[in-house]
Order: structure tokens, then C-alpha cells, then sequence
């Protein structure tokens, strides 16, 4: 199999989340870092328009997303497993919330004028270039105000605190997606805005959790050149559809959209920016577009199907 690439940087709580899985699994990867805000000339070569983080790339399959990163790491590394089979339904909805409701409570604590001014203090200047970056990502995204996202966080604190005070991780004594979905907005808390971490006073048991979670560490990996990995993905050829890394691929339509269609897949909530390709596989987990780029050749690029909008393109 070609060499597990992601495209990351340090401070991406998302990134945090699967350099972690990598970890766990004890995947050895390459690591190509981007730039937190636009312009992202090299990924969108990979993408094709999504530009959020991470992006995991294998020759020239990008898989987008780190819901479908990490069913993509749970079928080339089954064990240790991250969807354990008695807890496969729960641990996903749990994590689908803690990727959400969680992870967006959090980060309007965390960048609260007190937080953001820790953040930039180095940086003043990117401050402003980073609020609108994200702005221009967040159209139809509700933000909460500093005073309801400490609330919500408080709460949502509690009660993952009154599940890791029953065994080491939030469902048993091995850590699953769950925990790694829960333990992302919490690491940037702790690692990026600690002026703003005494709101874990209240649930030691969360801090307790939190360090068994960054004692699992990202594993092996080394630096990779952006412009390195353009080139593998313009020397690779994708993998037809049924023989990537993804658990399936049946094809199951929902939108009336037959396979060969030139379609546009976009996130749901931030970040705007569509992918546009042929359709060439809608599964009852993913999509997956081919497209060519002037730099990166052939690419399949992948979407999970929770999030995400699959529309025809405008011909025009
Ligand atoms: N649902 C996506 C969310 C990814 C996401 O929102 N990532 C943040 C960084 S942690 C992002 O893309 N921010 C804008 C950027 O990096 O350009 C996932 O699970 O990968």
C-alpha cells in the first residue's frame, strides 16, 4: 500500500484528533504541513475545493473528512479497533456529537476575546486575518456567544466526566472513535488556550482522561514537501472504487443522481467550497468523485455521506 500522507498542522484540533488514531494504531505516516487559512494552493489541487483539515491522502485517493479518515484507518489496521462491534452504533453517534455540539462549544470558549488574545498574542496581526478566514467559512453556522458556549461547555464537561469517572475511556478500558471525537476541542483547550483551562476544575476526571488520551501519542512519521506529495499523487494511479481503502461500495441512490454524473459535493455546515467531479461511487457510507487537476493528474477524491451535499453541477 502507498504511504499514509496527511496534510495537517500542529494546532488543528481535527488533525489532533487523527494523528492520535495514527497513533493508536501504530500507523506509520507522512506528514505534509498546510497553512491553517486561504490561500491552500497545493491541497485544493488534491481536493478540488475542499479546503478544511485534515485531508488524508494514499497515492492519489484523498480522503476528506476525519469521519471517513478514520474508517479509512479501521480498514488497513482493524486492531486495536476504534469502532469495537458492541459499541459500533453508539460510539458512532457519540462521536458525531462530540465532533458537533461539543467541538463547536468549545471553540467558541476557547476563542473567546480572552482565549483569541493568547492565541495571537504573538501574532496580533493574524488575528484578524484568521477571524475572516473563518467568517467566510461559517455562513450558515450558528456561533455561540461567549457566555452560552461556557454554559453548554461546562455541561457537556459534566457529563463526559460522569462517564470517564465509571472506566479509564468514555465507554470501557480501551479508548474508541468516541473518545478521540470528545478529546479534540478539550486538547486545544488545554494545549492552546490554557489561560482558559481552569474550567476543568470542576471534572478532574476529564483531566485524568484527557492525559491518558495524549499519552497514546501520533506514532511514527516523517516530513514530507507539499510539492513531494503532488507529485506521488500525480505518479499513482487512483484506486477503482470497491478496491480502495473504504469498507464498501454498492451503490445506493438517494437523490435520483445516476453513476457518471457531474456532481458537486459540499459540507453541510462550514466551509463552503465545493468539490466538482464525476460521481463515481455514492455508497450507503461515502462518495467519491474522479476529477483531473492540471498538477496532481487523476485523483478520486472521498466524502463521507453524513454532512455532506451531493447536488448535479450546473452545466452551464
Ligand atoms: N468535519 C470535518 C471538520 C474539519 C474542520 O472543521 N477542521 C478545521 C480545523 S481543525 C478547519 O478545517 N478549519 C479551517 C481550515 O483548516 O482551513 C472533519 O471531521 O474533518
Amino acid at each position: 500500500m502507498p504511504d499514509l500522507i496527511l496534510h495537517h498542522y500542529p494546532s488543528s484540533p481535527f488533525s489532533e484528533k487523527t494523528r492520535l488514531a495514527l497513533g493508536y494504531k501504530k500507523l506509520a505516516w507522512k506528514s505534509v504541513l498546510i497553512p491553517p487559512i486561504m490561500p491552500k494552493p497545493d491541497v485544493l489541487s488534491l481536493t478540488g475545493g475542499y479546503r478544511k483539515t485534515p485531508v488524508l491522502q494514499v497515492g492519489a485517493d484523498i480522503y476528506c473528512d476525519s469521519a471517513l479518515i478514520f474508517d479509512v484507518l479501521e480498514h488497513v489496521q482493524p486492531d486495536p479497533p476504534l469502532y469495537p462491534p458492541h459499541l459500533k452504533g453508539v460510539a458512532r453517534v457519540f462521536a458525531q456529537w462530540a465532533d458537533t455540539m461539543l467541538f463547536w462549544a468549545a471553540m467558541a470558549y476557547n476563542l473567546q476575546p480572552k482565549g483569541a488574545a493568547h492565541v495571537f498574542a504573538k501574532t496580533p496581526d493574524l488575528a484578524k486575518t484568521f477571524s475572516e478566514d473563518r467568517k467566510a467559512m461559517s455562513g450558515n453556522l450558528v456561533r455561540l456567544r461567549p457566555g452560552d458556549a461556557t454554559s453548554a461547555y461546562r455541561s457537556y464537561l459534566r457529563r463526559i466526566a460522569s462517564m470517564a469517572d465509571e472506566h479509564d475511556f468514555l465507554f470501557g478500558m480501551e479508548p474508541c472513535v468516541a473518545d478521540f471525537a470528545a478529546y479534540h476541542g478539550i486538547w486545544y483547550t488545554r494545549r492552546q488556550v490554557p489561560p482558559l483551562a481552569d474550567i476543568f476544575n470542576a471534572t478532574p476526571s476529564v483531566i485524568e482522561w484527557a492525559e491518558r488520551m495524549a499519552a497514546i501519542g501520533h506514532g511514527a512519521h516523517t516530513e514530507l514537501a507539499p510539492a513531494d506529495s503532488i507529485a506521488i499523487a500525480k505518479a499513482a494511479d487512483p484506486q477503482p472504487a470497491g478496491s480502495n481503502l473504504l469498507i464498501d461500495s454498492a451503490f445506493q441512490d438517494d437523490h435520483g443522481i445516476p453513476l457518471g454524473t457531474r456532481v458537486t459535493i459540499t459540507a453541510e455546515s462550514f466551509g463552503p467550497e465545493p468539490t466538482e467531479g464525476e460521481l463515481i461511487a455514492a455508497t450507503r457510507t461515502h462518495y467519491s468523485l474522479r476529477r483531473e487537476d492540471p498538477r496532481a493528474g487523476t485523483l478520486h477524491v472521498h466524502f463521507p455521506r453524513v454532512g455532506y451535499a451531493l447536488r448535479k453541477a450546473d452545466p452551464g
